[in-house]
């Protein structure tokens, strides 16, 4: 969605945030202009000039400093009173309910996997809109930081620690967020997008998610196929329907589904896919997944493939 993203929340929890965010704003401007205000009067006021009477000189006033000292005080329990409700409501109790989808950072991708239904997603996380959707955040190496601006909280993924964090959107869209814990070199390209969708389009993603591609039997993309499993992808991705079962990387079994690769790194298209396999440094430097050194044909017979990956 537009405009900036902690100002315009999509989510009851984001909201929360915005407004506590917006509220002490006004606060500190309102006191940044009457401390501006009293400041340059003063200036100008009692400045050095011919005939200037001295200012009136205050030692010890019981009164004035009273009032300046339980102002303030007043003002930072009233804050104080606002944020705790915010914590409450940005971050509501789970009380023992089961997680929906487990979120787990990788060095430096998202991994999405849907508890409920067994879908694994990467990096582009759908939803239905309208509904609350509890987290759970982990992470499979260092600590990675899951945020959507629009949609609510940060929350650290920790390995060998769960977190939980409720995400929900009000209007269908596409919201993105980041990581926000820095996890090393490709930190600035750990990019998560979520898909609020339409119970209907939410459904239809999910039996997409679900039907297994059929593996090519013919042509370059048979080649591909094939290559996939001799180049020792198979040690790294999953795609369901074929021998692939690991989860180093990204799931690819609907990669062609996706609107990008390598966590935002690059569109998803035939020719950054290409890109992609010759030389994954070309587009996200110090990668984890490997240089290949494949040849034109291998790269071409491979993209083949992963386009059939609806
Ligand atoms: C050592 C493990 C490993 C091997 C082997 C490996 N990959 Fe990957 N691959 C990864 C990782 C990790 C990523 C995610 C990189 C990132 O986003 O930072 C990835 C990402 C990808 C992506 C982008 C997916 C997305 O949604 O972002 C594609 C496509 C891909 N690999 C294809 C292949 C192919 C084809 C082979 C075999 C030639 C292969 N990989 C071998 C680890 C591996
Ligand atoms: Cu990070």
């Amino acid at each position: 969605m537009t405009g900036v993203p902690t100002l315009n929340p999509f989510s009851p929890e984001a909201a929360s945030i915005a407004h506590l965010f917006v509220a002490i704003l006004l606060v500190m401007f309102s006191i940044f202009a009457l401390v501006a205000t009293l400041v340059t009067v003063a200036i100008i006021r009692y400045r050095d000039r011919e005939g200037a009477v001295e200012a009136r000189q205050e030692f010890g006033n019981p009164r004035l400093e009273i009032i300046w000292t339980v102002l303030p005080a007043l003002l930072l329990v009233a804050i104080f009173i606002f944020t705790v409700r915010t914590i409450h409501a940005s971050d509501p109790p789970v009380s023992g309910r089961a997680p929906d989808l487990r979120v787990i950072g990788h060095q430096w991708w998202w991994e999405a996997d849907y508890l409920k239904s067994g879908i694994v997603a990467a990096n582009e996380i759908h939803i239905p809109v309208g509904t609350p959707i509890l987290l759970e955040v982990e992470s499979a190496d260092v600590i990675h930081d899951f945020w959507v601006p629009e949609l609510g909280r940060k929350i650290d993924a920790i390995p060998g620690h769960p977190n939980h964090i409720w995400i929900s959107a009000e209007k269908p869209g596409t919201y993105l967020g980041t990581c926000a814990e820095f996890c090393g070199n490709q930190h600035a390209w750990m990019r998560i997008v979520v898909i609020a969708q339409r119970p209907a389009d939410f459904a239809a993603w999910q039996r997409r998610q679900l039907s297994v591609p059929p593996v090519p039997t013919a042509g370059v993309a048979a080649q591909g196929a094939q290559l996939f499993r001799d180049q020792t992808c198979v040690n790294c991705h999953t795609i369901s329907g074929t021998p692939a079962n690991q989860r180093i990387g990204p799931d690819l079994t609907h990669l062609a589904g996706r609107g990008t690769i390598a966590a935002g790194a690059a569109a998803d298209t035939p020719a950054n896919l290409f890109k992609w396999l010759k030389d994954p440094n070309s587009i996200k430097p110090e990668t984890h997944m490997p240089n290949f050194q494949l040849t034109d044909a291998q790269a071409r017979a491979l993209v083949a493939y992963m386009e059939t990956l609806k």
